[in-house]
């Protein structure tokens, strides 16, 4: 999964790059970075250890962090959005915090504001994208009647991925040709300690109301803990009422703006998270690790990871009938572990 940080100059969208990357990645101004983010998981880390696996695989996001689309710079934003046209979604950091030695460049804190901003600079992006492209010497008619379309829903300000004249087959052809406000999109509203309850509750109700997918980070404060040893980052979080670390709760968040879903496997070799779409079969599942695991599919040993950790071990996991075959088509549940069995 790839996503790409956009929001307005200085809203913090480097910060939350660098908590997200915990720090690993040298960054720069006015350029686009890119990064893996790993997610840590509880449950591969208990299954590592009952195993004592050789590798530890966490699932991992790419993150693409864009220098800031300036309304007043609108030249720019196209380069700079270039980072962002094949990406699976967007992450729009908004502007909250109040103690920065960096103030807010409009001299006032309004999220919700920033947020329709941004959005519009994203529209008026797409538009000239279109616009460059409708114009263009060859071009085939079905395209040119999909670019048409989508030029209307950005003229009645909208985003790609609302258009509601826009069927999901057309969405996906614009996401393919770049088309940024095609791709959903979820706030991270950046906040620190200074920020007004009721700002953020507001906030919440803007966002619920739209339909979007939203979570609120200290990006600031986060960035620095990610830099600590683990079992620091554990204390200074919940010395801070964090409940989970920004990468954990962005990729809950992300999972389920995308449909996605994960998967376990668990031995001496590894221990490791795979990431599905939601209501994945075993074979898909099968397929996501090897394509000649889903071919030669016979069928998936299935255990609960929580159960497969406290007995200790396949065998033993077996022993007590705790294990269930199950075939092809079986729906794989968050928190399974799998060990297929194939022939090929
Ligand atoms: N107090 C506080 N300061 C923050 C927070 N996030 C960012 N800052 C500060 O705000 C300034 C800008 O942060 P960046 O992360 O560089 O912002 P950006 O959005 O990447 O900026 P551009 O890429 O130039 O648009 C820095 O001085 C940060 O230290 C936060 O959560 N709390
Ligand atoms: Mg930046």
């Amino acid at each position: 999964m790839e996503v790409g940080i956009v929001g307005l100059p200085l809203s913090g969208k480097t910060t939350l790059f660098k908590a997200l990357t915990g720090n690993k990645v040298p960054v720069k101004d006015k350029e686009i970075n890119i990064g893996a983010a790993l997610v840590p998981d509880e449950r591969v880390d208990a299954l590592a250890e009952v195993f004592k696996s050789k590798k530890v695989v966490y699932a991992s996001i790419n993150i693409v962090d864009m220098p800031g689309v300036d309304p007043k710079d609108r030249k720019s934003t196209s380069r700079f959005l270039e980072g962002a046209r094949g990406v699976d979604a967007l992450v729009h950091v908004v502007h909250a915090f109040e103690n920065a030695s960096v103030p807010h460049p409009l001299g006032r804190i309004n999220p919700q504001e920033d947020a329709e901003t941004l959005d519009t600079e994203l529209i008026f992006a797409d538009m000239d994208m279109a616009e460059k492209r409708l114009s263009a010497r060859k071009i085939l008619p079905e395209e040119k009647a999909l670019l048409e379309k989508a030029s209307k829903v950005l003229e009645g300000e909208q985003l790609l991925i609302y258009g509601t004249d826009l069927g999901d087959e057309e969405k996906e052809q614009l996401r393919k040709m770049g088309f940024v406000t095609a791709r959903p999109q979820i706030y991270v509203l950046n906040v620190d300690e200074n920020t007004d309850k009721n700002l953020i509750e507001g906030f919440m109700s803007f966002a619920r109301e739209k339909g979007r997918l939203s979570l609120n980070v200290n990006a600031e404060l986060e960035s620095e803990i990610a830099s600590l040893e683990p079992e620091e980052q554990k204390s200074f979080l919940q010395e801070y009422g964090i409940d989970k670390p920004a990468v954990v709760r962005l990729a809950k968040t992300l999972y389920d703006l995308l449909g996605l879903q994960s998967f376990l496997t668990a031995g001496e070799k590894e221990a490791r998270a795979w990431t599905i779409r939601k209501g994945a079969t075993a074979v898909e599942a099968a397929g996501a690790i090897h394509s000649d695991i889903a071919r030669g599919f016979i069928r998936a040993e299935v255990v609960d990871w929580q159960v497969l950790a406290k007995v200790g071990s396949w065998e033993e996991a077996h022993r007590q009938g705790l294990v269930r075959l199950e075939k092809k088509d079986y729906v794989i549940k968050e928190d399974d572990v799998l060990y297929f069995r194939f022939h090929v």
